[in-house]
């Protein structure tokens, strides 16, 4: 994709032009384009942030793209920064491996592998593993870090790579990655090229029902292109020769689905539970345009009440910082329009984070141990889904009579 940005005209998964836009979170900067003080007075490119659902096959997806390469070939979401994150990852790599029986002989890839924490988990079993990763700084670590990782985009001419080098792989992995990739056919033939055939093919992704159910909005952002369900993988899958075998909740990343994928003609069969999942959707009317406005609706009364609250504390004279660089966070401050005016800096654990600024608010980030001699009133939490290991890291500004404001499920001070 050579343009900076394109419009979305046919759905991604079945090509339908049925497009119904929902909402819009108005234009605004990459969500992890932090930029730098010496940047500040110079122009920021303002991309269009909307979401639609395909009225065929009921995908939610962004209305525009913005280039991969923008947005992924130097990325800041490095999830070994999180315990949470690390500790997902052990005992993810620890299920799969007890589930199906891996061994020394096995390959897992693992596509969008990040800083490569995953896989070092895979690796520690004495597992084969390689990692493929189209951003440089993340591979370099990877690599560093003894887990061989390919920079590229994964694809079937990646997958061609791979087979031919390495030969097929046992599990194919992808975590918080299939929901930044547009041309989901070429991930699904690069599937069928590497895999084996009684190989697993297994997703996890923020989980489109909780992202309504919680008022999740702030997971919307440019890097997410599709917001899934289980209707429209299922789709997807059928047109490659693959169906959903098995499915697994998460809380992480505010409530995802692990879902175990597999060739239809491999001696798995689909639990009762990729059935009851795709009941509940139906349950909850996903295949209505008014579920998709009731949640619209509550995105907007969200950004009201969060507006007036700081508004108030700010003429009662309180100051209020923020807590985690998220992306979604800067997703927040930008549909709210909150700039330093209102949040007077933001603590973020990110070495690479600090010392920048948020990208169209121009909010100053600092480390967290800011909040060791400094007692602002109030701490807007950006990145709610570490609430618990952050409000347990902050005991000492609590019991300073600090108090933080949550936004995600609701508006709260806690
Ligand atoms: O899909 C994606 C999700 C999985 O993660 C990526 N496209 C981008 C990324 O989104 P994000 O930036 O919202 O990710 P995080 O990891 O939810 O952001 C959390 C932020 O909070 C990080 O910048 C680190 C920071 N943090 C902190 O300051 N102290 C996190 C923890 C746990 C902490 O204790």
């Amino acid at each position: 994709m050579k343009k900076t940005i394109q419009k979305v005209k046919v759905c991604r998964i079945c090509g339908s032009s049925k497009l119904y836009p929902f909402l819009s979170l108005g234009k605004m900067p990459i969500p992890n384009g932090f930029i730098q003080k010496e940047e500040l007075n110079m122009a920021e490119r303002y991309y269009p942030l909307a979401v639609c659902v395909c009225e065929n096959c009921w995908l939610v997806q962004l209305t525009h793209i913005v280039s991969p390469e923008i947005m992924f070939r130097n990325y800041v979401y490095i999830p070994s920064t999180s315990v949470t994150m690390v500790d997902h990852f052990r005992s993810m790599a620890n299920a799969i491996v007890d589930k199906y029986k891996l061994n020394g002989s096995d390959l897992v890839v693992d596509v969008g592998s990040n800083d490569g924490t995953l896989l070092s988990f895979f690796k520690g079993k004495e597992i084969k593993v390689l990692g493929v990763d189209p951003s440089e700084n993340l591979s370099a670590i990877s690599n560093l870090k003894g887990i061989e990782t390919m920079n590229n985009f994964f694809g079937i001419e990646v997958a061609e790579k791979i087979r031919k080098e390495k030969g097929k792989a046992k599990v194919v992995t992808a975590t918080n990655v299939l929901a930044h990739i547009h041309d989901l056919d070429d991930i699904c033939k690069g599937v069928n090229i590497l895999l084996e055939n009684e190989g697993l093919f297994i997703v996890e992704f923020p989980y489109f029902l909780d992202l309504i159910d919680k008022n999740e909005f702030d997971s919307i952002y440019h890097e997410h292109l599709s917001y899934f369900s289980l209707k429209p993988l299922c789709y997807l899958f059928q047109k490659y020769n693959l169906h959903i075998i098995d499915i697994k909740k998460v809380p992480v990343h505010g409530g995802s689905l692990r879902i175990f994928v597999s060739n239809v003609k491999s001696r798995y069969k689909p639990s009762l539970r990729v059935k009851d999942f795709l009941e509940r959707e139906s349950l909850r009317k996903l295949n209505r345009r008014s579920t998709y406005n009731e949640f619209a609706r509550r995105v907007k009364a969200i950004r009201r009440d969060l507006v007036s609250l700081l508004k108030r504390l700010k003429l009662q004279g309180k100051r209020i910082v923020g807590y985690g660089a998220a992306a979604k966070g800067n997703v927040l401050l930008n549909y709210c329009k909150l700039d330093s005016h209102t949040i007077e800096y933001i603590v973020d654990s990110i070495p690479y984070k600090q010392g920048k600024f948020t990208p169209g608010t121009h909010i100053p980030i600092y480390p967290e141990t800011r909040l060791e001699n400094d007692t602002p009133d109030y701490v807007l939490l950006l990145a709610w889904n570490f609430a618990d290991e952050i409000l347990r890291k902050q005991v000492k500004y609590r019991e300073r009579d600090g108090e933080f404001i949550i936004t995600i499920p609701y508006l709260r001070i806690e």
